[in-house]
């Protein structure tokens, strides 16, 4: 992560010039008197609507370490970046969306969302009205609906904080095709009566739902009339619904997920053609309820113990049976390595061109999950992790010093 030079900020000469409603500056980062920066032009603004206003598709624009009392509108391009969810929020008026997107390839990084309305009324954390944008890191609070896109493609939320203490709210929903939603944590005090939906897809399809953490809610990931998702690699815990197929959805994949002391692990309302498993000897979901599981021999009928119960598992429904074929004997776990953006369940040399992006890339596409990326398990991804990992893909070195192991 960058960090920002205050030193440097002070001890470069500032130097002043009005152009197109802002100041321009010298090697500015934000701070005190420049809270919002265009980086690229290197321009100061007080207002991030301001910014935007003056932006130019494919600016950065930085924000400074304070919260920001603003409802805005990204119809351009732009990449709107804070220090920290924690440390960087804009705080809506309660009466509209606090952040809505129109323009296509926009990217939301580093904030924290507040100030969405009530939960008698319909706002949003970020309402999504275009195509191929990504909304990560950022920490979404009290909001009747966190994030929000109907029927575009290509956008990727990742790695968003979402919760509330109301008794009724959304977190992310989705419909449309081609959307990713992973690595977002959704939290509700242990304490509070089990509310709320996590994730809804809605009419959806192609959308990729994994390593999600998703604890305490009414509905942890809910299906609505959507066909042809995967949803994998997700850890679904003390809800009331682990995850709920409504209406009719056929096709839809669902594997590696970990159910953990869900009331109703997944139950399905109509009979659809869905697979709950990802054949063998990949495996399907981790059932902590299923008292049937022994693991005598592998599921090539050989005499071995493969990880996977011996028989089937069934999902209640209402209808015909749906079943997972493969259901794991133990809790699912990240494969030491396997750090592509969409997990293949295999260490291949797609792994080595996602974790190169990472590191020299714009840091955007963060290796998944990262703890495998971690090849010698010192805390941080540097070269010497892609050593192991082509010294692993090239002559079959164990990887052993796995942090994820
Ligand atoms: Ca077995
Ligand atoms: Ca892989
Ligand atoms: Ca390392």
């Amino acid at each position: 992560m960058r960090l920002f030079n205050f030193n440097k900020c002070f001890a470069v000469g500032v130097i002043f010039m009005l152009s197109c409603g802002g100041f321009m500056l010298s090697g500015q980062y934000p701070s005190p008197s420049c809270p919002v920066y265009n980086a690229t032009d290197s321009t100061c603004y007080q207002t991030i609507q301001a910014a935007i206003d003056a932006a130019s598709s494919g600016d950065l624009i930085k924000l400074y370490s304070t919260t920001f009392y603003e409802n805005i509108t990204i119809d351009v391009s732009i990449t709107l970046e804070g220090y920290h969810m924690f440390s960087t929020s804009i705080q809506g008026d309660c009466t509209e969306d606090v952040v809505t997107i129109t323009a296509a390839g926009v990217t939301i990084k580093s904030l924290g969302i507040l100030g969405c309305g009530n939960n008698n009324t319909v706002y949003h954390g970020i309402k999504i009205e275009s195509a191929n944008n990504t909304v990560v890191d950022t920490m979404i609070a009290e909001c009747y609906r966190g994030i929000y896109t109907s029927g575009y493609s290509g956008n990727i939320i990742r790695d968003n904080l979402i919760s509330t203490t109301w008794d009724y709210y959304e977190g992310i929903i989705v419909s449309g095709s081609n959307n990713k939603i992973y690595g977002n944590t959704f939290i509700r005090a242990a304490t509070e009566t089990r509310v709320g939906w996590a994730i809804i897809i809605l009419s959806a399809s192609n959308t990729d739902i994994y390593q999600n953490s998703i604890r305490n809610h009414e509905y942890a990931i809910y299906v609505f009339a959507a066909s042809n998702n995967n949803i994998f690699a997700n850890t679904i815990e003390d809800n009331d619904y682990g995850i709920y197929l409504f209406s009719t959805c056929e096709d839809n994949k669902i594997h590696h997920n970990n159910f953990l002391d869900n009331d109703i692990q997944a139950y399905t309302y109509y009979a659809g053609t869905n697979q709950w498993d990802n054949g063998c000897p990949s495996g399907g979901n981790y059932w902590d309820n299923n008292t049937n599981c022994t693991d005598v021999s592998d599921c090539n009928a050989q005499q071995s113990p493969d990880g996977i119960c011996d028989s089937s598992f069934s999902i209640p429904y209402d209808g015909t049976a749906n079943y997972d074929n493969y259901p794991l004997a133990a809790q699912w776990s990240p494969m030491c390595g396997n750090v592509d953006g969409s997990p293949d369940y295999a260490v291949n040399w797609d792994d080595y061109y996602y974790l190169i992006e990472y590191l020299y890339g714009d840091g955007l596409n963060a290796p998944v999950p990262p703890c495998a990326a971690d090849m010698n398990c010192t805390g941080t991804l540097t070269i010497a992790d892609v050593s192991i990992l082509v010294d692993h893909l090239n002559n079959g070195t164990p990887l052993t010093g796995c942090c994820c192991q």
